[in-house]
Formats: structure tokens, sequence, C-alpha cells
């Protein structure tokens, strides 16, 4: 496990990777702009224009934004419930967050959702939330592992709570991301509630990216509330991930500041917990380093004020006057209805020697004879494909282990007793 800057520790440049002007700037502008989307829709939920619940992500704007803000335009992510900062660095506009939320016609969804259940497959490369926690994990192993697959050279990325990271599937998906060696990155929220349980009532790890440990996989430890830092670890992340190095987990250490969502006043937290988080607010420190450094300044912060106040009363405004969906709407497009829903075809035909080492950035551990013989769906070669893979009776295994030239199928049923015991014991021999 690696440790990169200690908790508490005050932003200097020399500690961390230097960063463009430019990009020093956009971690900020985003951070902003995420707090402003989430500030506008409080309003509008308190208008009662907000169809579903409605969550925050106060004071972890820093880990959204730091860590997609790593990812290349081609990458993928899955965002959940507190990662709408990864959306607008993705490039999702305002409007279409704030449709989702009012469940309006011109939504992503076409109003059917009143929450954050949408992703764009075709161009930003973004797979819609999975509300059952954990289950994106396999998602974007899959994802990542198909995208090694096609040879795209992509990485993926999703977010996890401290209340996630103790699902089954968190472990069953991140040890098939290990095996897999997938170009997959895991961020880990840890904001040390889950609902009303505290983290140390669920987990009885101080870190919990020791729970990397158990799959063999490298991990960080970073402050989540510095969005320097947490860029830097997903930098480094995304790009050992995508040299191929395999998963990276990166627990962000914050704090939930609001409670788990609008309708629930947190009072189970105690007050100098949020207090002293209050005073580690990611957007206010990093204005204080901002500054320090000569990075921005009162008219370039006046700027971006009024960048944002714009910006969110255009798209406020484009939003409130999208109608809602027609009734009739609701009973369409529930499930898929084929091309005019889901057109993307799996790819498939691909020779086994683009897949193979070299060229192939895994080592297999073992060979299937027949690998890569099979016919796919439409006549070519299918390199993945087992079925078409001669069965290869134990009797006629070479004593190099390697199938005989006179494989048959063996028939269980109507194999004599004698013959069943002794391919078995053949078989048995084989092994060793
Ligand atoms: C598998 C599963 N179990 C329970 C829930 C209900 N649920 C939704 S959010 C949540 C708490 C999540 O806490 P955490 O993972 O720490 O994320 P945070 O809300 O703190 O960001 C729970 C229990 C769920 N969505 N999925
Ligand atoms: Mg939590």
């Amino acid at each position: 496990m690696r440790f990169l800057p200690e908790m508490g520790t005050a932003m200097t440049k020399q500690m961390l990777r230097e960063l463009t002007p430019q990009q020093y700037l956009d971690l900020y502008y985003y951070m902003r702009l995420n707090r402003a989307v989430e500030d506008t829709m409080v309003k509008l939920f308190r208008q009662n224009k907000i169809v579903g619940g409605l969550y925050s992500s106060l004071g972890q704007e820093a880990i959204s934004v730091g860590t997609c803000y790593a990812l290349e335009k081609k990458d993928w992510i899955a965002p959940m419930i507190r990662n709408i900062g990864a959306l607008l660095v993705k490039g999702v506009p305002p409007r279409d967050i704030f449709m989702q939320h009012m469940a309006k016609y011109d939504s992503p969804t076409k109003g059917r959702d009143g929450t954050s259940h949408f992703g764009d497959l075709e161009n930003r490369h973004i797979v819609s939330p999975i509300s059952m926690l954990g289950d994106l994990i396999p998602v974007m192993t899959g994802v990542a592992v198909g995208g090694r697959y096609l040879g795209q050279k992509i990485v993926t990325m999703t977010w996890i709570g401290d209340g996630g990271s103790s699902t089954g599937v968190f472990h069953e998906g991140l040890n098939f991301a290990a095996t897999q060696k997938a170009p997959f990155v895991l961020i880990l929220e840890n904001n040390l509630w889950a609902y009303s349980t505290p983290v140390r009532r669920q987990v009885p790890l101080e870190n919990l990216a020791d729970r990397a440990k158990a799959y063999g996989i490298d991990s960080y430890i970073v402050d989540g509330n510095n969005v320097v830092a947490v860029f830097n670890a997903a930098r480094e992340a995304v790009e050992r991930a995508r040299a191929g190095g395999g998963p990276i987990l990166i627990e962000a250490k914050t704090f939930r500041r609001l409670g788990h969502a609008q309708h629930d006043p947190a009072e189970y937290v105690p007050k100098e917990m949020r207090a002293y988080w209050e005073a580690r607010d990611p957007i206010a420190l990093y204005e204080k380093f901002l500054t320090a450094e000569k990075l921005l300044d009162a008219a370039g912060k006046k700027e971006i004020d009024e960048k944002l106040e714009a910006l969110l009363a255009a798209e406020r405004e484009f939003a409130e006057n999208s109608p809602m969906p027609p009734a009739e709407f609701a009973e369409g497009g529930v499930y898929c209805t084929g091309d005019d829903c889901h057109p993307i075809r799996p790819k498939w035909e691909r020779p086994a020697g683009e897949l193979t080492p070299p060229k192939s950035s895994v080592k297999p551990v073992w060979t299937v004879p027949g690998f890569g013989s099979g016919k796919g769906s439409g006549g070519a070669g299918a390199p993945i494909h087992f079925g078409d893979t001669r069965v290869v009776a134990a009797g006629a295994m070479a004593s190099n282990g390697r199938p005989g030239k006179t494989a048959a199928k063996p028939n269980a049923k109507s194999a004599p007793k004698k013959a069943k015991a002794a391919a078995a014991g053949a078989s048995r021999k084989a092994r060793r």
C-alpha cells in the first residue's frame, strides 16, 4: 500500500506532481460547478420541482472532480449518487442533470427516472448508475476487459462508499478485476457514514484501502478534501492501469456533510465531527491554495462566479421550460426493443493471434486445446468460443497431455463400466 499526502497536510506544490495552470483552474471550476449545480437542485427541491430523491456531494466535490479529471475522453465511468462532479467533468450539461431530477421530457431518460439513472454509451462513455451498491464493480471490470479485447487502451472507473464496500459484490467484483488484471480504478469514498451507521460500527478496519490486500492489488489512501492530491493519486492509478498493471483501489477519506438525502437531517452526527470537517471544506481549502500560489486572484474569481451564475440560470430555465412527458409515454422504453433502443453489437470477430501473446498484455496461465478454432455466429473464426472445441476422451490423451489424433466424444451413458473406470484412471494419470 502506498500512502500519498497525509490527511491534514497543508497543500504545497512541492509534494505533488506539477499541474499546468489550466489544470489547476479546471479543477477549481468543476468543483464550483458541482456545488452550484447541487445548490440549484436544493432550491428546486424546496419548490417541490424535484420528483425523486435528492442526494448531495457537499464537501466531497474534490473526489468526483479530481478522479474523473484524470481520465481521457475515451475512458469510461459509472457514477453513483454523489458523483455529479464526474458527470460534469465528462461534459454532461447541467440541464440534463436538472431535467433528470425533475423527470422532464427532454431529460436523457425522457422523464422516466427522477434521479440520476442515466448514461451515455455513445459519446461520453458513461454507464448509468446501478442502485444495488457494488454492482458497478463487475460491470466496469467487464467494460475494461472488453476494451482491452478490442485493443482500445481504455481505463474504467467507478465509485463506491464505505457502506457499499461491505457488499458481497464489491469483493466478488474486485477479485474478478484483480484476476483479470483489468484496467480499472475503483474509488472508495470513505465519508464515515452509511445512512446513520458510522464506519466504525460496520467494518473493523482503520483503512478501507486494506481491502485491496485480499485481492493482491495496490491501493492508495488520499485526503479526499484535497483536490490536487486526489487528482495526482488518480492520475498515477490511471496510468498504471492503462499500462497493464491491473486494477487499483483508492480510498479517499472525507465526510458526508449532509444527511443521506434531503429527507435526512442527520442528527445522529456528532456536532464536533461536523465542525471539524466543515473547517476543511475542499473548495475553500483549494481557493486558499490557488490564491497563495498566485493562480487565482479576485478578478479571476469574479469571472468564474459570473460565468457560473449565467450558465446555471440559462440551464435551469431550459429545464424548467421543458414539458413533463405525456402519461402514455410511461409504458414505452421499459424493455429493450432491439435496434431502435440498443443498436450496439458485440464485436467478436478478431483473429486469435491478436489476442494471445505477444500481442496480448495478459500472460496465459494455461492454454485450451482448440482455442480459436471455433465458429462465430457470423461463420468466421471466433477466438473465444469453447463450444466447438473438440472434446477429448481421456484415453486419447497423449503422454504430453495434448489431445491425440483420434479424439472422440465420450458418451457417459453408453460406455461400458470397465472402459469408464479405465478412462477415469487415465485421466487421473494425465492430471498427475
Ligand atoms: C446492495 C444494497 N444494499 C442496500 C442499499 C440501500 N442503500 C442505498 S445507499 C446506502 C448507504 C450507502 O452508504 P455508503 O456506501 O457509505 O455511501 P454514501 O451514502 O455514504 O455515499 C444503502 C444502505 C442498496 N442501494 N444496495
Ligand atoms: Mg458512506
